[in-house]
């Protein structure tokens, strides 16, 4: 009878080190990492268009963007783009907007299927 290997197989070692891997690498969910007007923005020059940024690559198709406006008017914006050659970015081009407050919400997919959600506040000043 053979006595057990006090040595781990190289299989083993292996199996144990993608245990620890895969879920840190699985666990990558979009998070906003900037957005253009920042969040809280006391703005001037009412922005023409909505960039929001992401940590991780988006699926466009499953991604939305609602801004309402003070009065939690819906403000109707083209539907979110990714920005060219950047899968983790999402651009909108916003109407002509009054002084108010706005609330951006955003909804996203990565390409991981985990779904975030967060908001954005901008203020556009007289
Ligand atoms: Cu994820």
């Amino acid at each position: 009878m053979r006595p057990a290997s006090p040595v781990p197989s190289k299989r083993r070692v292996l199996t144990a080190l993608f245990a620890l891997l895969l879920p840190a690498g699985a666990d990558a969910h979009a998070m906003l990492l900037r957005s253009d007007p920042p969040d809280g923005a006391q703005i001037k020059t009412p922005p023409a268009r909505l960039v929001l940024q992401f940590t991780e690559p988006l699926e466009p198709r499953f991604s939305r963007v609602e801004v309402t406006g003070g009065a939690g008017n819906l403000i109707a914006l083209t539907p979110p783009r990714p920005q060219s050659n950047d899968a983790s970015g999402l651009v909108a081009a916003l109407p002509p907007l009054g002084v108010g407050q706005y609330q951006v919400r955003w909804t996203v997919i990565s390409i991981d299927l985990h779904r975030t959600t967060g908001t954005v506040g901008f203020t556009v000043t007289p």
